[in-house]
């Protein structure tokens, strides 16, 4: 490390990962590997297994073992919550370890990576709470002879897939809810980031989870994922990644009807009314794009902003943007790190371009940052932005922001909510009213007021329209990942029938 900058050093040499499947690791063996370069320095940082199909059904197999005798989900609550806490532990004490995992892989900045990895410590404290408070319902107003229960019980196995761009948050985000409900799981994370996962099981095997209920799969989407979304021995499914391959998982659900979590793509409204704080509402769109270099699916990517500040809104941002530090991931200053691969870095360009031929104006930006190594691209800002454009209709996941503008209320609803998607939100006004009418009206399952991108586990999250199905995280997270049974207890003599 550079004493003066903080600055971290890559490591010498890539570190080789098996996967881990019955609270065991498994070696690649002959299997071939997978292997990663850091996005930032263009040097091979991991190693994964490209695990086969065989293995994957294995691991399934393993998983329903463990749901079946019970080992887990047979246990009470406050016996799952002592493990998870252990897992929080676990992690803060590889915090280090998985934050610079996270950032060699995913090319996102060391301090976003530390932010999170410490912030996914608490959400498995939360989900701890949750496995004691998950409960069911009665009903003892059904006369004297019956009583009427309604039971939550684990669904099964669970089949999670993840992607690249938050690895270790979005697992943490599904994982100790699901354990909290008393599932097991086979994890398969994207291909380009899967270190941190891995990781994860050795946590929280180490933190007492018992074999078969936690295990990991890597290796390709359309091989191993693809494997999984028609898995018939997979009860429930949870994806995270683009629409494209929610649709694919929605039609290979068909096979058993496992029951899907989806959480897909975004492309998110910030509407400012004149009447906000325009610094702050300035910082938060700015903020909004930029983290995590824009690739993030509630990123806010569309601003709607009213015309009477357009003007002087527009400058606000691009004087902020300036001032925004784009780079070495390893340098905890850097606030925008790398693309996390070239085919997402070619994309974020190609919609620039787009941008350019749709005869939008360049506010800023506008390209790659040209450095030594690695792809970064530079926070670009288009302004007269009409809906019929790609670059305000299609999900870019980069730091590409498009600039509307509107005169009226309704008029800003109308183009906040003219979108496929319903992901996220953000509305900037100091009017009360104005704020509460526009949440009512917005069409998206995280809203934001005088904010954007913040919360905490607490409350669910999840998307309306083709952002998907079903909710993660809060007592809402552990539910989705439970069947409720009914039960009618007959009590006394039986009135015969014959
Ligand atoms: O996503 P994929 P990609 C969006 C974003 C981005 C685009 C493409 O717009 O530009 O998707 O990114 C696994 N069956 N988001 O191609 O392919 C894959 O291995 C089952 C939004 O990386 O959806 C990885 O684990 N699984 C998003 C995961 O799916 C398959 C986050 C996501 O990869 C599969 C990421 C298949 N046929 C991208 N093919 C968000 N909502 O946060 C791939 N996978």
């Amino acid at each position: 490390m550079d004493m003066n900058t903080g600055k971290i050093e890559l490591p010498k040499q890539a570190r080789e990962f098996g996967f881990f499947v019955d609270g065991k690791w498994v070696s690649a063996g002959a299997r071939k590997l997978i292997e990663r370069r850091s996005p930032a320095h263009d040097v091979a940082v991991t190693r994964i297994t490209r695990c086969t199909v065989e293995d994957l059904n294995h691991a399934v197999s393993v998983a329903r073992q463990a749901f079946t005798d019970r080992r887990w989900s047979g246990l009470s609550g406050t016996d799952r919550a002592a493990v998870l806490l252990k897992a929080a532990e676990g992690i803060r004490a590889r915090a280090e370890e998985l934050a610079l995992l996270e950032t060699l892989e995913s090319g996102k900045g060391i301090s976003q990576s530390r932010g999170e990895v410490l912030g996914a410590a608490s959400i498995y404290e939360y989900a701890a709470g949750a496995a004691r408070a998950l409960h069911g319902d009665t009903f003892n107003n059904l006369g004297d002879n019956m009583l009427g229960l309604v039971t939550r019980e684990p669904i099964g196995v669970v089949g999670l897939i993840t992607p690249w761009n938050f690895p270790f948050f979005i697992l943490s985000e599904r994982v100790p809810f699901i354990l909290a409900s008393g599932c097991t799981i086979v994890a398969k994370p994207s291909e380009v980031t899967s270190a941190t996962t891995l990781v994860m099981a050795e946590i929280l095997s180490d933190a007492g989870l018992p074999a078969g209920v936690f295990n990991v799969v890597t290796g390709s989407g359309s091989e191993i994922g693809q494997a999984m979304t028609e898995h018939d021995d997979i009860d429930m499914l949870s994806f995270t990644g683009s629409t494209a391959v929610g649709r694919r998982a929605l039609l290979a659900s068909v096979g058993n009807f496992k029951k899907l979590g989806l959480e897909l793509g975004g492309k998110n409204p910030q509407v400012v009314f004149a009447d906000a704080d325009l610094d702050e509402a300035a910082d938060g769109v700015v903020f909004g794009i930029c983290f995590n270099a824009g690739q993030c699916c509630v990123s806010g990517s569309r601003l709607i902003v009213e015309k009477s500040v357009a003007a002087d809104f527009e400058a606000r941002i691009a004087e902020k943007l300036s001032r925004v530090r784009v780079g070495d991931p390893l340098d905890p200053r850097t606030q925008v790190g790398a693309i996390v691969t070239e085919q997402q870095h070619d994309t974020i360009l190609s919609y620039i371009g787009k941008g350019r031929e749709e005869g939008a104006r360049l506010v800023c930006g506008g390209g790659p940052l040209v450095t030594d190594q690695g792809r970064f691209v530079m926070p670009t800002v288009f302004s007269d932005v009409t809906m019929d454009m790609a670059v305000a209709r299609e999900e870019i996941f980069g730091p590409v922001l498009t600039i509307s503008t509107f005169e009226t209320f309704d008029e800003a609803m109308e183009l906040a909510n003219d979108t496929v998607y319903g992901l996220a939100a953000s509305i900037w006004t100091k009017n009360l009213d104005k704020a509460t009418n526009a949440f009512r009206r917005v069409q998206a399952g995280r809203v934001w007021v005088n904010t954007t991108i913040a919360g905490g586990p607490d409350l669910p999250i999840g998307g309306f329209k083709q952002s998907g199905h079903g909710r993660e995280t809060g007592i809402y997270g552990v539910e989705e990942y439970t069947e409720v049974k009914t039960v009618h207890i007959a009590l006394g003599k039986r009135d015969l029938w014959v």
